[in-house]
């Protein structure tokens, strides 16, 4: 049976929003991608969006209380009843603590953590070119070096903790979108 509760780990620019948009489609089940909702916010010039956009551009997170309350707003709608594909959710420990204690109150445990993996100039080449075709702030040489420090030491020992709880799936992120997304579709359906 297709696993459909799924959290996509991986570093800026892996591709977790790219695949997380195929994987939604398939499987009919929300896209919930924190980066997302925060620009949103950042737009709307929310609360919550003026104090994201500070951390977001200069490369470090935002803290795990907003973040949380954020996701755990977005898990709880009923559509998300029949499964999720959580983007960059969660990045820190504190925040992958959270998501277990939400998910056991609601009933609905992770399924499966995939962890896209890549090397720095892969993906250091991949958002330099976003930053020419998008403009997105964060993507800068100076930020996207202080992005990757931070997931180094605050999101990569998330691979650890899914791995000690059975649900880890790594999968090679290098390679066509269609190559990486059957691979993906290969972990999931199994
Ligand atoms: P995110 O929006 O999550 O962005 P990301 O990590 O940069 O990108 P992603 O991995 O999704 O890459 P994409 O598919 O777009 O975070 C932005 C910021 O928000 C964070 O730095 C932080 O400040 C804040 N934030 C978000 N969540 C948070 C949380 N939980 N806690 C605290 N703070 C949080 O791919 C990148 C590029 O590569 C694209 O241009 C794409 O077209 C290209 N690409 C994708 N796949 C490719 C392939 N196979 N080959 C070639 N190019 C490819």
């Amino acid at each position: 049976m297709t696993k459909k509760r799924v959290v996509l780990l991986g570093a800026p620019g892996a591709g977790k929003g790219t695949q997380a948009r195929r994987l939604v489609e398939r499987l009919d089940v929300p896209h919930v991608s924190t980066g997302d909702m925060l620009r949103e916010a950042v737009a709307k010039r929310t609360p919550i969006g003026l104090e994201a956009k500070a951390c977001m551009d200069r490369g470090e997170l935002v803290p795990d209380e907003v973040v949380i309350g954020v996701a755990e707003e977005r898990l709880a709608r009923p559509d998300a009843e029949k499964g999720f594909i959580l983007d960059g959710f969660p990045r820190t420990l504190v925040q992958a603590r959270a998501l277990d204690a939400l998910l056991a109150r609601l009933g609905r445990p992770l399924e499966c953590c995939l962890a896209l993996r890549i090397d720095e100039a892969e993906v250091t080449r991949r958002l330099l070119k976003r930053a020419e075709l998008e403009g997105r702030s964060d993507d800068n040489a100076e930020t996207i070096r202080k992005r990757l420090r931070v997931h180094e030491k605050q999101t990569a020992p998330l691979v650890d903790y899914y791995r000690d709880q059975g649900i880890l799936a790594e999968v090679d992120a290098v390679g066509s979108v269609d190559a990486i997304a059957d691979r993906i579709e290969g972990v999931l359906g199994s």
